[in-house]
């Protein structure tokens, strides 16, 4: 499925996903009112991956609820995710009451982890936050499956604190991860910078992406307890991607970057080369290698 902020944010982004082999789709995190976000350039791919500071931009919760309860009355046989992204534990509140007055009855991603709004720092680099947002958001809204969008950790001891703050609630999933928020990329013939907002720094996401989201995948399915699912984002941009995401340990594989540059076809690509890979060695389910990463210890 797409990466929330991929693919996402128009009716026409929304229609992409739905008519095309993903097997579900995320909506662009929400706010409670339409945000335009940062002023543009705020997007640029390279070659090795991309770079952003969108800032946000949504049209608001209500439009994206609008848009799913129309696709679940067309393919009721789908779940679909529905992102939000709260300044607050409040703002996740008002959020997650506009979702359980509506005929939602998908996945909730929370995202804790956009870091282009300037003045916000990012929620899951702070885990007093990340602890007080999930037991206000738990002692009120179970109903409906809930997962936390994480942003990259690179310590060991963060996964533990994380993990260990995580496994107290009946999350159903964790996704690692967002981008690697606030990096800089440069053009060293105009000696610029790529994007407008924030000097140029930005979220940085493919291949540059992947090492870190294979350690977090791998990292947080050793430390969470086995009923919250991982799903893999970052840096896939083939079946090999996919493949190793999966083998790290993730239940479901998210596509940014690549979705961004090639478009929904990526998805009809990608569950080929994964079938090639598993065909040629021999495995005909996902289980045959999901977490099987072998260590050399
Ligand atoms: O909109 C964004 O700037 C953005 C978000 Br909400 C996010 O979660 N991750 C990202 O890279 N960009």
């Amino acid at each position: 499925m797409n990466a929330a902020g991929v693919c996402d944010y128009t009716r026409a982004d929304l229609d992409a996903m739905q008519n095309s082999s993903a097997a579900s789709f995320v909506t662009k995190s929400a706010t409670v009112s339409p945000r335009e976000g940062n002023p543009e350039p705020r997007y640029r791919d390279t070659a090795w991956g991309s770079i952003n500071s969108m800032g946000l931009p949504n049209f608001g919760l209500s439009y994206y609820l609008s848009y799913v309860s129309q696709a679940q009355q067309e393919q009721p046989e789908k779940t679909y995710f529905v992102s939000i992204s709260g300044f607050s534990a409040e703002d996740d509140v008002a959020l997650l009451n506009q979702i359980y007055q509506s005929d939602f009855n998908g996945i909730i991603e929370l995202n804790l982890s956009c870091p282009n709004v300037v003045g916000k720092p990012q929620t899951g680099y702070d885990f007093e936050t990340v602890a007080h947002v999930l037991d206000t958001v738990f002692a009120q809204f179970t109903r409906l499956p809930l997962g936390v969008k994480l942003p990259p950790y690179f310590d060991l001891v963060h996964f533990d604190q994380m993990a260990a703050i995580l496994n107290r609630y009946p999350l159903a999933y964790v996704n690692s991860v967002n981008s690697i928020g606030n990096g800089l990329l440069v053009n060293p013939h105009s000696e610029t910078v790529l994007i407008k907002p924030k000097h140029g720094l930005g979220g940085i996401g493919g291949a540059y992406l992947k090492p870190t989201a294979l350690a977090n995948v791998f990292a947080f399915r050793q430390r969470l307890k086995p009923e919250i699912q991982i799903i893999g984002t970052g840096g896939v941009q083939s079946g090999v991607d996919v493949f190793e995401h999966i083998l790290c340990g993730a239940d479901m594989v998210q596509v940014g970057t690549a979705l961004h540059q090639e478009g929904v076809a990526v998805f009809e690509r990608l569950t080929r080369e994964l079938r090639n890979i598993m065909a040629g060695k021999g495995y005909r389910k996902i289980d045959d290698f999901k977490g099987k990463l072998k260590t050399l210890d």
